[in-house]
């Protein structure tokens, strides 16, 4: 449906006049780096570009007072000197005679992109703008912000359009205060924070940024506050941030809008933020929002002040919203010790006002779910300063993979007929076959387990499977008969291997046997979805029951599988739904649409034909890219559920640290 890019040079006006080194990295540059990236890259010309209006002094007055926006508004006749003494009375803030005008643009930008959004012009967009605003308050400008961009936005779509549920995901490496003020007491506003905070020794040096800060009357547990006290948090950080703290909320809150205040001060390479996530991290955390509100998100711009790094991470976050594949995620998965108990900090807060935090029993730490060698630690984590040497950030840099859309993204193959006319527009049909030849050579090392009347079907799941691995297509959908389901996903996993699939992660929904000879080696990882019980044969082979809550499901998605296939790197998904699978067709949409994050988008999924009828078309949507309708609404996960993938995780985490949601205790 479209990605907006709200913008106007106008705001490029407002600069430092005097010498203040606080204040000398929010410059013109910032937005001319970016928006200069988004064209040479292509981008731009495949958003719709809104030129941005000034809001009004009504709309300025849904967060601030009359008073300070005539305080504002009148810098404007300032001379320098004046214009410096009044900066002086706020903290890191400068005026220029543009400031006003380029403040009510900023505002003005981000309303106009609720507006395209709620209006459904488009699905998502971007509103590149400075001054930014998460810092300002009712009558004080603040960190550069002037006008609270983001909270009038929010102010702007619960007054206009009605709204009663919208997130704030800030992910600024810097607090927004003047947010969290603005809605502290408004639980129809979930602010989401991440931020330096170094246990109060960073700006803004306020108590309030730690995690015990939930908000206060009706608005408790509405403001989250996820403060890092190291420098050099890394992707993996952020990633465990979002699957463990702040999607659990979000998918319990159930937005009808998210709002982002996109910082990119938190990315490798700023100067203020000292951290190490990478640009493509941002692709994954936009990818994830995506899930929410029927993916409507509207992001705008806050911090961000290396220009290179800044200029990458808004390619990364606009090629996502457009609905690009996301590129690999470099690096040890691991979150380090002081994230996690950064982490176990604010879930701790939050649990008496979330269902979905009370769903997990106390941490079970037995000696032996330790493991054998002893924490590993990234070295990230541990310096007490991570500066990245500038000709090794730049190198890193330079790597990015910025890349065109792939012509074909979803196939289908069916053999059910009727069960393609549903499809969305731009999924294709694809009726190719490998040879004759091959699809029985494969057959008989499988001897019994497949019939004549299978192999059609075969020879095109194949034909579908080389079409991914080469790249020829992005995703596909595959029908098989329910007895030869099993042997269909022996013969895919010999194939990958036999190609240059370097590991598999296979999700098997429903009584699936295990492979008869799985390798594991660490090329495979094996997870079944299957009836009532927890087993666990090897840390790559495992089975998890099915939940039957939402609370369950959510949790064993956000819990485990996508710390899993974030962990493991796979190069794609196999996605077995064989009999009984037992999956709603929102469970299967969700679980498909996450399940494209880490790999790409490459995902095969193997229908057997009873099922076919009723999920190819939700299966087709989720690998398209479009957002899954809702799960219904939350219900606690079962003390069964609970408990199976408590098992599991203890089991697991040892090898999968993704999965650890709190620190483990200092070893003796
Ligand atoms: N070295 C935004 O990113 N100076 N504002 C902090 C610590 C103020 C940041 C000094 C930083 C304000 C929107
Ligand atoms: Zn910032």
């Amino acid at each position: 449906m479209g990605t907006a890019l709200v913008y106007h040079e106008d705001m490029t006006a407002t600069r430092l006049l005097w010498d203040d080194p606080e204040c000398e990295i929010e410059c013109p540059e910032r937005l001319t780096a970016a928006l200069d990236a988004l064209r040479q890259h292509g981008l731009e010309e495949r958003c719709q570009r809104l030129s941005a209006c000034e809001a009004s002094e009504e709309e300025l007055g849904l967060v601030h007072s009359p008073e300070y926006i005539a305080l504002v508004q009148k810098t404007q006749t300032l001379d320098e000197e004046e214009l410096h003494a009044l900066s002086k009375q706020y903290d890191a803030v400068y005026f220029h005679p543009d400031t006003y005008h380029c403040a009510r643009l900023a505002a003005g930008a981000a309303l106009q992109l609720v507006d395209a959004v709620l209006t459904g012009a488009v699905q998502n967009g971007l509103a590149l703008v400075r001054p930014p605003g998460h810092h300002s308050q009712r009558a004080a400008a603040n960190g550069f912000c002037v006008f609270n961009n983001v909270a009038i936005a929010a102010k702007y779509a619960k007054q206009k359009y009605g709204l009663q549920r919208i997130l704030i995901v800030d992910w600024d490496v810097h607090h927004g205060q003047g947010i969290q003020y603005i809605f502290n007491d408004d639980p129809s506003v979930l602010y989401f924070s991440w931020h330096r905070y170094e246990h109060g020794s960073f700006w803004p040096f306020l108590p309030e940024s730690d995690a015990d800060a939930v908000g206060q009357g009706q608005g408790r547990g509405f403001t989250v506050n996820l403060p890092w006290n190291q420098v050099g948090m890394g992707n993996a950080d952020y990633l465990a941030a979002f699957l463990h703290v702040l999607l659990p909320l979000a998918f319990e809150f159930d937005p009808e809008l998210v709002l982002v205040s996109a910082g990119f001060d938190s990315a490798i390479g700023d100067p203020e933020g000292q951290m190490q996530a990478t640009p493509e991290c941002f692709a994954h955390l936009t990818r994830l929002l995506q899930v929410l509100a029927g993916g409507q998100i509207c992001a705008v711009l806050e911090g961000g002040y290396h220009l290179e790094s800044l200029a990458q991470s808004v390619c990364m976050m606009v090629q996502t919203l457009l609905g690009d594949p996301t590129p690999p995620l470099l690096g040890l998965m691991v979150p380090c010790q002081s994230a996690l108990e950064s982490i176990q900090s604010v879930r701790t807060a939050q649990t008496p006002h979330w269902t979905s935090l009370q769903q997990n029993v106390a941490p079970v730490l037995s000696p032996s779910t330790q493991s054998p060698e002893g924490r590993s630690l990234p070295l990230l984590g541990e310096s007490p300063t991570c500066a990245v040497a500038e000709d090794s950030l730049s190198h890193l840099l330079d790597r990015l993979c910025l890349h065109p859309p792939s012509p074909v993204c979803t196939a289908v193959a069916s053999t059910v007929p009727g069960a393609a006319l549903a499809l969305p527009p731009g999924v294709l049909h694809k009726e190719g076959s490998v040879l004759r030849e091959e699809t029985e050579a494969w057959a008989r090392l499988h001897k019994s387990r497949f019939q004549d009347e299978d192999l059609a079907a075969l020879g095109k799941t194949l034909c579908l499977l080389d079409g991914i691995l080469d790249g020829q297509i992005r995703s596909a959908i595959a029908t098989t008969s329910a007895p030869a389901t099993a042997a269909t996903l022996d013969v895919l996993i010999q194939r990958c291997l036999a190609h240059r699939a370097q590991r598999l992660l296979c999700v098997a929904l429903g009584q699936l046997d295990r492979p008869l000879d799985l390798a594991d080696d660490g090329r495979i990882l094996w997870l079944n979805i299957r009836g009532q019980e927890a087993a666990i044969w090897s840390m790559f082979h495992f089975s998890t029951p099915q939940p039957q809550t939402t609370g369950g499901f959510l949790s064993l998605i956000l819990g485990l599988v996508l710390p899993l296939a974030y962990g493991f790197q796979p190069d794609m998904v196999l996605m077995a739904l064989g009999p009984t699978h037992g999956l709603q067709n929102a469970q299967a949409a969700l679980l498909t649409a996450m399940l494209r994050s880490p790999v790409g988008g490459r995902i095969l999924a193997v229908v057997e034909e009873e099922s076919i009828l009723q999920l190819e078309r939700t299966l087709a949507q989720a690998l398209h890219g479009e957002t899954p309708p809702s799960l219904g609404p939350f219900s606690m996960a079962s003390p069964v559920e609970i408990q199976a993938l408590t098992f599991l995780k203890a089991q697991l985490k040892a090898r999968w640290k993704l999965l650890q949601v709190a620190a483990p205790p200092p070893q003796p």
